[in-house]
């Protein structure tokens, strides 16, 4: 074996190896080019998603989101004080899914020690489904909706017998505010012109089933009650919108943080009472002929120290 013949097969090796590591080293680098770029993307990706994360941040529990935008507000053709209706804009904010219940009252008492206005004033408002009146019933109150001859409140039931001065005092200690009038109706139609007259859609009825827990019957001397409900019903049990709220029409009417006044433009005449303020969405008590305000575009006006058996509340915050 000459040294050309023993350095030629070393040599082809070491050509082979070099060749090789050669082809290792373009993979290496072509692996670390790879590398890098996947961590530029990736750190880019997580970058999209942190912007998206502020853009919407996150919800609270039992809240749901509204990015707001430009919305019609009221309605022409429906009761009087609902026109006339005005495209508005409406800044980001979140709203309770379903109004205040019973319980969380009950923890806001406790941590608190609150007492309402009615139980202050010792009574309040309660329909006689007897005689059709509105009477004042003795310790009737959030705890007792009826009075202390009837029972006591359902836990998961809306608080009613709360003014609101007791309901903004909610608010206040859960972080939270009560929704102005335009946030409550933005999210009634799910931030949409759908023209559907109520939030979860355009029947009250749908395939048999009662969409919200209103009045059947003769008002207001017979309840036939064919939704299963004389007076309120669980928080969650009807009315269910495309965004996820509930009780948006019928069982409780709810405050809104607004003074009551009259939409510009609208031709009658009203003096304006700080004391008074603007609820929404209708009640157990509401029939299709006399009150008719489980609508979306639907207002009425409430003394704002004054509590009754029909009313409660939900609360909201800002978005971003
Ligand atoms: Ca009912």
């Amino acid at each position: 074996m000459t040294f050309h013949s023993f350095r030629k097969p070393a040599f082809l090796a070491y050509s082979v190896f070099k060749r090789e590591s050669k082809v290792m080293q373009v993979k290496n680098s072509t692996k670390r080019r790879m590398m890098r770029k996947a961590t530029v993307l990736f750190i880019a990706f997580t970058a999209i998603l942190s912007c998206t994360a502020q853009e919407q941040p996150e919800t609270p529990e039992g809240m749901v989101y509204f990015s707001g935008g430009e919305i019609i507000i009221g309605a022409e053709n429906t009761l009087p004080n609902e026109a006339p209706a005005f495209r508005t804009t409406v800044k980001p904010f979140f709203m309770d899914v379903s109004p205040v219940t019973v319980s969380d009252f009950q923890k806001f008492v406790e941590a608190t020690g609150y007492q309402t206005e009615a139980e202050r004033f010792g009574d309040s408002v309660v329909m006689d489904y007897e005689t059709g009146e509105w009477i004042m019933v003795t310790e009737a109150s959030w705890k007792y909706p009826r009075g202390t001859d009837y029972p006591a409140a359902d836990d998961d039931h809306p608080v009613t017998h709360v003014s609101w001065n007791d309901a903004n005092a909610y608010a206040v200690w859960a972080g939270r505010r009560l929704p102005t009038e335009i946030e409550w109706e933005y999210a009634a139609k799910g931030g949409q012109n759908s023209g559907n007259p109520y939030s979860w859609g355009s029947e009250l009825v749908e395939n048999g089933t009662y969409r919200a827990n209103v009045w059947q019957g003769r008002f207001p001397v017979e309840n036939t009650a064919e939704d299963g409900y004389l007076f309120t019903s669980p928080v969650g049990e009807f009315g269910k919108t495309e965004a996820g709220l509930t009780d948006m029409g019928g069982n409780v009417w709810e405050w809104t943080a607004d003074i009551y006044n009259l939409y510009e433009g609208n031709p009658a005449r009203l003096r304006t009472n700080p004391d008074m303020k603007v609820i929404r969405g209708g009640s157990f008590l509401c029939h299709q002929d006399v009150c008719y305000s489980y609508r979306v575009s639907a207002r009425q006006s409430h003394s704002h120290e004054s509590a009754s058996f029909h009313l409660g509340f939900r609360t909201a915050a800002d978005g971003i």
